[in-house]
């Protein structure tokens, strides 16, 4: 049985004597016994029973009014009354104390059992769920994931430390004085999902549309310098009708993807995008255009005479060379046109919605400004240009029309910019 600590009230000496024994086998953590109300109360408060056991009608200050007393203080403590036939009066306060039980005296000691028993119970179970919310309480602290819990109308019920952290908040009680909305936060960003109403809590129904793998926010940080990036996982629990956030940091690995990526497609030398990221987007540009009827031309540089460079300067001053090549053209084209370093001194350019005049027009501006242009160690040099576009008479794949143009531009005696 749980440890437990028994008040017992009884002015008539006979039975307290008789009772106390009785009591003491129970009273593990305890039995205080009193010979009425007011030594009942002084006796209350310096110990903290579990279970209050008195009689009612006794001198100085009867069973009820001690009881309401300490009901003052301690709502719930179980009480059981002892009393005899005579004190029915007294018996219907009691029934409105909504004490535990009532004993007739005189007391049938095996029923006593049965009530000490019965209460001892409750109190283990309350125990056990006081500590379990207790111990719920420190997982959700310390776990690292930011956890907010909203009950069945959205509203805030619970957010961990790391949410407090998070919007800089002391107590739960500020959170919810503040009713703190996660949504604000949200930053449009890359591939990361955007709610389409940033007020309320309609994001959480709407990111759960998305696939699981999708359901990644960026939220800014209270100083509003740093964008973190999470994983949403969301739970409802069906018993208590309560919605469980939870929001796993992953702005490391987001960092650490979108490196990798960059290695993946960038070009190491010029940071211009490589050969992978060029086949990737000229396959879906193709496609695009061709479904949408729009435009899409390409045009392919090649530096003259490159060798040159290298066999005069060393190889260091060439690598200079190609970055300032591509400097050049980086610095001369709308942002949706797809540059990349295609290998050696080839360069290739990607110009959706534009048709062959335009790409020419591009492709002859280019080569006027790279004639132009003095290179670093005082160098000049020139390039050939090969411009094609899809569609057309011929149904060639567009890189090799623009190879074509380019290695007739060479033909020709470089310098110039040759349409497919
Ligand atoms: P053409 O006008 O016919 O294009 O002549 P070219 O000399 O430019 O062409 P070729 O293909 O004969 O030689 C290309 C040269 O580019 C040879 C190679 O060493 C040099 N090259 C390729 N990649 C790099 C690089 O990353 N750095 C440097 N410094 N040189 C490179
Ligand atoms: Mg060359
Ligand atoms: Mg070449």
């Amino acid at each position: 049985m749980e440890n437990i600590k028994i008040l017992f009230v009884e002015d008539d000496e006979g039975i307290r004597e008789e009772l106390a024994s009785f009591l003491g086998r129970y009273a593990k953590a305890g039995l205080y016994i009193a010979k009425d109300g007011v030594e009942g109360l002084t006796l209350f408060h310096r110990h903290q029973p579990d279970i209050v056991i008195s009689d009612i009608k006794m001198p100085k200050m009867t069973g009820i009014e001690m009881v309401k007393k300490i009901r003052e203080t301690d709502p719930d403590i179980p009480v059981v009354f002892t009393t005899a036939h005579s004190d029915s009066a007294y018996f219907m306060e009691a029934i409105e104390l909504q004490v535990d039980s009532y004993l007739l005296k005189p007391i049938e000691l095996k029923q006593l059992r049965r009530k000490i028993k019965k209460i001892a119970k409750e109190l283990a179970l309350r125990r056990a769920y006081e500590s379990q919310k207790i111990i719920m309480n420190e997982i959700a602290h310390l776990q690292g994931n930011l956890l907010v819990v909203f009950d069945k109308a959205f509203d805030l019920l619970f957010l961990n430390e790391v949410g407090l952290d998070f919007w800089g908040i002391a107590s739960m009680d500020e959170a919810l004085a503040k009713n703190v909305m996660i949504a604000e936060r949200m930053v449009k960003e890359n591939d990361y999902f955007y709610p389409s109403e940033v007020k309320g809590r309609s994001w959480i129904n709407e990111i759960q549309t998305l696939d699981p793998h999708k359901r990644i926010i960026a939220l800014r940080s209270l100083d509003g310098e740093s964008v973190h990036a999470y994983i949403v996982d969301i739970t409802h629990v069906e018993e208590s009708q309560h919605t469980i956030v939870a929001l796993s940091e992953i702005t490391k690995i987001e960092e650490e993807r979108s490196s990798y990526q960059k290695r993946v497609y960038i070009d190491d030398l010029t940071q211009a995008y490589n050969r992978a990221m060029f086949d990737k987007e000229l396959e879906i540009a193709v496609k695009k255009a061709l479904k949408e009827g729009a435009e899409l031309s390409m045009i392919l540089l090649d530096i003259d005479h490159f060798k040159h460079v290298n066999d005069k300067y060393g190889h260091m001053t060439g690598d200079e060379i190609l970055i300032g090549v591509s400097d050049l053209v980086k610095s001369n084209i709308r942002t949706h046109d797809l540059f990349a370093r295609w290998g050696g001194e080839e360069f290739v350019l990607l110009l959706p919605d534009t048709g062959l005049k335009g790409a020419r027009k591009l492709a002859v501006n280019l080569r006027k400004r790279i004639a132009s242009h003095i290179f670093p160690h005082d160098i000049s040099l020139t390039c050939s240009f090969g411009v094609a576009t899809v569609g057309g008479r011929e149904d060639m794949c567009l890189f090799k029309k623009a190879d074509e143009a380019l290695y007739e531009a060479k033909l020709q005696g470089r310098n110039r910019v040759i349409v497919h």
